[in-house]
């Protein structure tokens, strides 16, 4: 079983998302990133980026960060949610790179000088 590392975060939720459309199980772990709880020691064994999500293995064998690797490990290694075609699976990472390299970084930003950054 998959545990999953998260808060309430876009980043996050894309996880427990794909998880589920997958059908697999999973345990769900929060981390409270309000709290600064992705900077612990015993998170940041996990992603030394001090970021969740993290994918682990039950057994913390295998520890996976960066939502988009998640999104396509998950795939990959349960063949589906992503297309053998290579026009729909060049359409999927077209998106996918869409959120990585620019809402998701524009999100967080927002999110940190909007609310967290304030005095
Ligand atoms: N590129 C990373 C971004 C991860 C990220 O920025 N996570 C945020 C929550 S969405 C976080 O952990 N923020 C806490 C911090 O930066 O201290 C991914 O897609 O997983």
């Amino acid at each position: 079983m998959y545990r999953v590392y998260a808060f309430a975060t876009p980043n996050s939720v894309k996880v427990p998302i794909a998880l589920e459309e997958l059908g697999i199980d999973y345990t769900l772990h929060a981390v409270n990133v309000r709290k600064g709880e992705q900077k612990s020691d015993g998170f940041l064994a996990l992603n030394a980026n001090g970021k969740v999500p993290v994918l682990t293995t039950e057994d913390r064998d295998f520890a996976l960060t960066e939502s988009a690797a998640i999104l396509v490990y998950l795939a990959e290694k349960h063949g589906k949610l992503l297309s053998r075609d290579p026009v729909r699976r060049a359409r999927t990472f077209e998106q996918l790179f869409v959120h990585a390299s620019g809402l998701s970084p524009a999100f967080g930003q927002a999110g940190y000088f909007l609310k967290l950054g304030r005095p």
